[in-house]
């Protein structure tokens, strides 16, 4: 699918709140992987589709878990990280996308994981950061984010953690790995 066709085939699965979000996402992704080194292509791809099925209800998202052997236990965690996942196979499925990096970068991008790449990390930080994102902390992150993608990253998943702590929630354990593997990589 070429750029022009696949940003409205995305732009049609979601609400317009939603795709404000995902051009901030593509925006700031582009931005990063020019300042910290990865492809900006990539970057921009992965960005159009990290949402993809966002806006899918549930049920289905938890389907494209089970009966496609993703993952299965992330259906014992929170609701709010399946699309994630669900997100990089439909991205290969219905919009033709094959480039593994980009699709991992789609995968990881809420989570993280445990050895994140350059891409995964500008991915999931451009989430968080990206202008239209207003939330305790933002701005401090965005300021981190000048200078070192790896702390401004770690400083966004702290404050996930202690959010899902107090809510009294699970945290999946790709999450924590990130965590520390971000510790381990700033030290
Ligand atoms: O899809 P977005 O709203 O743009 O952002 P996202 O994909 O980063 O989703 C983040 C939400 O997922 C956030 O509200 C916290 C929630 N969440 C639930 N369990 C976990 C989790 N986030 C992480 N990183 N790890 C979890 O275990
Ligand atoms: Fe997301
Ligand atoms: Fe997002
Ligand atoms: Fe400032």
């Amino acid at each position: 699918m070429d750029p022009k066709h696949l940003i409205e085939a995305v732009q049609s699965q979601m609400p317009a709140k939603r795709w404000e979000h995902t051009l901030g996402v593509m925006e700031t992704s582009v931005r990063l992987a020019k300042a910290y080194g990865c492809d900006p292509d990539k970057a921009y791809v992965a960005a159009i589709l990290h949402d993809v099925v966002k806006y899918w209800p549930v049920q289905a998202q938890g389907d494209v878990i089970r009966k496609n052997g993703l993952q299965p236990d992330l259906l014992d965690y929170d609701k709010e990280i399946w699309h994630a996942h669900a997100g990089a196979f439909v991205a290969r499925r219905d919009y033709g996308i094959d480039d593994e990096e980009v699709l991992d970068a789609i995968r990881y991008h809420t989570t993280g994981r445990e050895k994140m790449t350059m891409l995964e990390k500008v991915v999931c930080l451009a989430d968080y950061i990206e202008p239209g994102r207003d939330f305790p902390g933002v701005h401090n992150i965005r300021e981190i984010a000048e200078h070192s993608v790896e702390k401004a990253l770690l400083a966004a998943f702290d404050g996930t953690v202690l959010f899902l702590v107090e809510k009294g929630k699970k945290v999946y354990p790709l999450t924590i790995l990130a965590r520390n593997g971000l510790i381990e990589e700033i030290k």
